[in-house]
């Protein structure tokens, strides 16, 4: 069945060997295995279904078990989402955190100042009598939620319930507002509702694939060698990259043709006006489709006529000429795949770039069929149920919260007063929730299954809110993170294949992930907690009976399903015994498409109607909103909205004490916070430590060498790490945000001598997009000086965006190359099993 089996070191080789195909067919299988270096395959007791939880891209898998332990995965290779393949952080990173040392086995809370051991009856007791007493003195405005991407789909749509028909607060949102907001806020605004039009599959079909502020190759690593195999095979895709680093996306559009357009940091907006003023301007649209199937066409072309490719130039910093092939590149392609992640999404004008991409594709009639798909990428596993479900402060169910029947439904399903449901005002966002929590007015704050303290902007405001008594904070974590040390009440939670539920990735596939071992001592699940304070609360519905009316993954998924029916999130052809099939199914399934959908809006026709729609959205510029009123005037019907805005600089430009951009992100090698690829030691000596990137330029003006200690600062804070001199460009500075004060124990390859003072979020701002809320982590200005001579090279990867620009003189800072993973294997089928949806599968043809 195979041919043959390679074995290598996936830190080193980040993407395994390419299995290179042409246009128009399938992408071949290869299974990508990993187990501890002291587990035989055969030892293997048991393979337990699951999918990868450490990205958006959810890569299906199953897990090793031996006497109780998780001890390795290995890819599905039917799984329509990888066939067959993980990446590093995948191999290494899903299952070592869970043996770690340092779980959390029992609850905690805060006496005379320290956090002490408890029992579950005495944490939650001290939950329900600060819930009880704020109730009665205050409301239910004095309960905050702040939850993950991290959770699964029946978790969130528990405590939806509880936060909307328990207590009726409107105060609740999770971590994807830093996260992916942006991507439904655009979802919203161009096509009415959320949901992603395109699929994977597009890269097997698609001419050109446009990455904007996307550093694919090292945040969904299986998604880009996917792309790698198109564009390493016969008939390549060009790429097109819009980045201020030279990443290996860029490195990829050198090399098939296409274009690496650096925007200077912050001017996102006024290289997507310039794109789209050279559609206009070649006529590169389908005025057919346009007329039929948006609304918004002159206005649009108004707005983005002043923005000439030489205007455009001037205020990205880019060559005119780069932008005028970019676009030809767009305008001439009959298929192109536009991805777009943080660069755009944590910008200042977040929705209205993320927007100007629907607004290419719409021009161009390109969406909806193969190849011609937009890509608004989630980053965490599970964002999109978030999103779903309502835990973000939406609606369940993409309903619209400005629109009484779609309250209504809701209401009906649950058995409660529709005047119980928040729905008088627009959900609070997350930056919101934490004002009110640090003025007090929130005075329970929950958070769940993420380190604000890490990762969100301007670190010491909010450590202060989380340390500070004017607001009682739990915290429910698998470790004792930098948040959980602040909080009043800590909770052990049972992690991935420690319990049952559902996640959905980018392109609308749900994995069921089943429970492969139990969790370490009084752990519970999340759900169980969730239930477990729905009861301690007595909850009721107007019959009187318990309001959660399930006690099993099982029947909360049931449940969800049963309010989707009308909605484009269709779920109620899904059940946990269909998912246990060979691959995960894209949403809408349902009686029409029993195996899932490939790709939304085939027909051209969007969920826009007035009385179906999402939101009536907004103005892309202020955030304003469009009225009920005056969206039903537009006669909206099925039609996609066409929206424009006009560039506008920064909230903070380069100054003379700041004269440098400061910019943050990721490396391949660990996952946010590092709780759990901090634990890896594969992938922790791979990236043991902060730094940021200086370009040569910069680092020259300042007496700066590879590996020197520097100090960045910003109007709002500092940190002293070593400096990498790479491939970003002049003027700006790239942090990756992944060091908090924590320290791996089992770091070997050199951590920080400070840990305290070298989280990239120290100089972050509390500012936000007007319309989707999302923080802006990706602009602000900074100050860079030498600290003192390093001893060596920065401990950055060199494998990556992050590799050095050029060898050092001084021999001794030659950075050694980023390799030392474990073995795993790699086996590619000479079958590729039948994926059902795949439009490139021979007899469903093209
Ligand atoms: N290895 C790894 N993978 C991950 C994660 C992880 O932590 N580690 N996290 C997951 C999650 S939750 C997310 S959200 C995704 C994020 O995935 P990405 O968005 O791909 O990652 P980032 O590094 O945050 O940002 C992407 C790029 O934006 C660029 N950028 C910075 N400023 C600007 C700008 O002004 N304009 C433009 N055009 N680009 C700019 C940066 O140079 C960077 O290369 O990754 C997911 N996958
Ligand atoms: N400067 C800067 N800051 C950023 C970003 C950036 O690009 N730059 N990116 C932002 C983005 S896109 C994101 S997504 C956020 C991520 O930021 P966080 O959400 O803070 O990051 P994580 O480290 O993933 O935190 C998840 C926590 O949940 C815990 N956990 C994992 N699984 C479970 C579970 O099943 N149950 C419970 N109860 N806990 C669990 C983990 O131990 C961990 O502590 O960071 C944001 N912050
Ligand atoms: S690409 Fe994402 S989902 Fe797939 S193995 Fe890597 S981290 Fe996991
Ligand atoms: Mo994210």
């Amino acid at each position: 069945m195979d041919t043959g089996t390679v074995v290598s070191d996936r830190i080193a080789d980040v993407y395994g060997t390419r299995t290179p195909h042409s246009r128009g067919t399938v992408w071949p299988a290869r299974v990508d295995q990993f187990l501890d270096p002291d587990v035989d395959e055969a030892d293997v007791e048991r393979w337990v279904q699951s999918a990868c939880l450490l990205c958006s891209n959810g890569c299906g898998v199953d897990i090793a078990v031996k006497d109780g332990r998780m001890v390795g995965v290995r890819g599905r290779a039917t799984d329509m989402v990888n066939h067959g393949r993980l990446g590093p952080k995948g191999l290494y990173g899903s299952t070592r955190w869970a043996n770690a040392g340092d779980r959390l086995t029992r609850p905690l809370v805060r006496e005379g100042g320290r956090l002490v051991e408890t029992d579950w009856e005495t944490a939650m007791g001290r939950i329900v009598e600060r819930s009880k007493a704020l109730l009665e003195e205050k409301g239910p405005l004095s309960h905050g939620f702040y939850t993950s991407g991290q959770l699964f789909l029946e978790e969130y749509y528990t405590l939806a319930v509880i936060g909307k028909a328990g207590l009726g607060t409107p105060h609740m949102d999770g971590n994807t507002r830093l996260c992916t907001a942006t991507s439904a806020a655009a979802f919203k605004e161009s096509f009415g509702a959320d949901g992603q039009p395109g699929s994977y599959t597009d890269i097997e079909h698609c001419e050109a694939v446009f990455l904007y502020g996307h550093n694919m190759p090292e945040t969904q690593t299986v998604l880009w060698a996917r792309i790698l195999d198109r564009t390493r095979g016969e008939d390549p895709p060009k790429v097109v990259c819009v980045d201020p680093r030279r990443t290996l996306v860029a490195l990829e559009a050198e090399r098939t043709g296409g274009v690496h357009l650096a925007p200077r940091v912050g001017t996102n907006m006024a290289l997507m006006n310039g794109l789209t003023r050279e559609l206009f301007e070649h006529d590169w649209i389908d005025h057919e489709w346009v007329a039929e199937h948006t609304l918004g066409l002159d206005d649009l072309r108004e707005v983005v006529e002043p923005y000439t490719p030489e205007h455009v130039a001037e205020i990205c910093g880019i060559d005119p000429e780069e932008l005028r092939r970019a676009a030809r590149i767009f305008g001439e392609s009959e298929a192109v795949l536009s991805t777009v992640l943080q660069g755009f999404y944590q910008s200042h004008q977040a929705t209205a770039a993320s927007v100007a991409v629907h607004n290419l594709h719409l021009l161009r009639g390109m969406i909806g069929r193969p190849g011609a798909g937009v890509l608004q990428m989630n980053g965490q596993p599970t964002a999109q149920n978030n999103r779903e479900c309502g835990a973000d402060g939406d609606l369940p169910g993409f309903r619209n919260w400005d629109n009484p029947s779609h309250v209504q439904q809701l209401a009906e399903a649950w058995d409660v007063d529709p005047m119980t449901i928040p729905h008088w005002a627009p959900p609070t966002h997350a930056m919101q929730i934490f004002s009110y929590a640090e003025a007090g007015t929130i005075g329970l704050l929950w958070i769940s299954a993420t380190n604000p303290a890490v990762s969100m902007p301007e670190s010491a405001r909010i450590r202060r809110i989380l340390g500070g008594d004017q607001c009682f904070v739990v915290v429910q974590d698998l470790f004792l993170t930098e948040t959980a040390e602040l909080a009043d009440v800590v909770l052990p939670a049972a992690g991935w294949g420690e319990k049952t539920g559902c996640f959905t990735n980018v392109n609308r596939t749900v994995h069921l992930s089943e429970k492969a071992v139990e969790p370490p001592g009084e752990a519970r699940s999340d759900l169980d907690i969730f239930l477990m304070y729905a009861d301690a609360m007595g909850f009721t519905n107007n019959s009187g009976r318990p309001l959660i009316g399930w006690r099993t993954a099982e029947e909360a998924f049931d449940a969800w399903a049963a309010i989707t029916g009308d909605r484009p999130v269709d779920y109620t052809g899904l059940s946990y015994a269909k998912l246990r099939g060979p691959t995960g199914l894209p949403w809408p399934v349902n009686e029409q498409h029993p195996d899932g959908t490939d790709r939304l809006y085939a027909d051209g026709v969007f969920p826009t109607d007035t009385d179906y729609c999402e939101t009536f959205g907004h103005d892309l510029l202020t955030g304003g909103t469009v009225t009920e009123q005056e969206h039903r005037a537009m006669h909206p019907a099925g039609r996609a909205f066409l929206k424009g805005a006009p560039y506008s600089p920064a909230h903070e430009e380069p100054s003379e004490a700041y004269p440098l951009l400061y910019t943050t992100g990721r490396t391949v090698y660990h996952f946010h916070t590092r709780t759990k690829t901090g634990r890896s030691r594969d992938l922790n000596r791979a990236a043991p430590d902060a730094w940021v990137e200086l370009s040569a330029r910069d680092a020259e003006a300042r007496d700066i060498v590879e590996g020197d200690w520097v100090r960045v600062e910003s109007p709002r804070g500092a940190i002293e790490v070593r400096a990498r001199v790479g491939n970003v460009m002049d003027g700006a500075v790239f942090a990756p945000f992944h060091y908090g004060r924590w320290e791996p124990s089992e770091a070997d390859g050199g951590g920080h001598p400070d840990a305290e003072h070298r989280q990239a979020n120290e100089l972050t701002m509390t500012v936000w997009d007007p319309v989707s809320k999302q923080p802006t982590f990706k602009t602000a200005a900074c100050q860079v000086t030498k600290v003192r001579s390093g001893d060596g090279p920065s401990p950055a990867p060199t494998t990556t965006a992050s590799a050095p620009v050029r060898e050092p003189a001084d021999g001794r800072r030659r950075p050694r190359r980023t390799e030392g993973g474990g073995p795993t294997s790699s086996t590619v089928l000479d079958e590729t099993p039948d994926y059902p949806l795949d439009p490139s599968t021979p007899e469903r043809g093209r």
